[in-house]
């Protein structure tokens, strides 16, 4: 595919500080001492925003070499929004990459297209790497198949940005998230091909060649390998797989 794949852990509102560094430590000893080789699989974490100093002293402390990653970020640069948190802070803490558009944020805080477009614009300008997340609910699945509302989210969120940025997509079924029913790796790779395309469409076939799309949604180290064999599937946006350091780790050796 000649893109390094990408396994990505998205917390959720799950560990607090003490709880981070204990799993971030854990999980690169464990990785260590597989003999996981690194740069082979790029790995991120995804806490929740009150870990995120405390992880990044970590990692930095011990070189270890994961990606750091905000769960969500606002659309503003700094101002009156009360309890919001800007993209210029996160990267200012090193955070290299930011969860946007996650189907619970859809879902939970009314999060539309025009919000997460606003917030992938908003991610470019403070440096960071938008992982702009799709996907469809069974009801859309029934109605409409499996790609058509994510490839018209993904067009929506990608208006307006430059066709050099460098961007993530994880495609996340919404009936397979949490659900413990992942998708069938078939389903994931028609949907991930529908998205690429969509990318070359609104940016250009050089963005869509080099830009990761990830799948999530109930990825665990028994379904992984399936997926990663599709050719457009790069990675995994892991969830509560991400939370068991043993679990985790086999997800990022899904090759040996
Ligand atoms: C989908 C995924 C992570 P889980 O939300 O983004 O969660 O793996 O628990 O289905």
């Amino acid at each position: 595919k000649g893109r390094t794949p990408l396994i990505a852990g998205n917390w959720k509102m799950n560990l607090d500080h003490l709880q981070a560094v204990a799993t971030v430590q854990k999980l690169h000893w464990t990785l260590k001492d597989a003999g996981h080789e690194e740069g082979s699989v790029d790995v991120a974490v995804f806490p929740p925003f009150t870990d995120i100093r405390s992880v990044q002293t970590l990692i930095d402390a011990d070189r270890i070499p994961f990606g750091l990653g905000a769960q969500d970020l606002s659309a503003h640069d700094s101002g009156a929004y009360t309890g919001e948190v800007s993209g210029a802070f996160l990267s200012k803490l090193g955070v290299g990459s930011v969860i946007i558009g996650h189907s619970e944020r859809r879902a939970y805080h009314n999060e539309d297209d025009d919000v997460v477009n606003a917030k992938v614009k908003a991610a470019l300008k403070h440096g960071l790497v938008p992982v702009i997340c799709v996907g469809e609910t069974a009801e859309d699945l029934e109605r409409f198949g499996g790609s058509a509302v994510p490839v018209a989210q993904l067009e929506k969120a990608l208006e307006g940005i430059p066709t050099s940025a460098d961007i993530v997509v994880a495609y996340e079924p919404v009936w397979a998230i949490g659900s413990g029913q992942a998708a069938t790796p078939a389903q994931a790779q028609e949907v991930c091909a529908a998205l690429r395309a969509a990318i070359s469409r609104v940016l250009d076939a050089e963005a869509a060649a080099r830009t990761r799309i990830l799948y999530g949604g109930s990825v665990k180290s028994g379904n992984i390998a399936g997926f990663m064999r599709e050719p457009d599937v790069d990675g995994a946006l892991v969830g509560g797989a991400s939370l068991v350091v043993d679990e985790f780790a086999a997800i990022v050796r899904y090759q040996k």
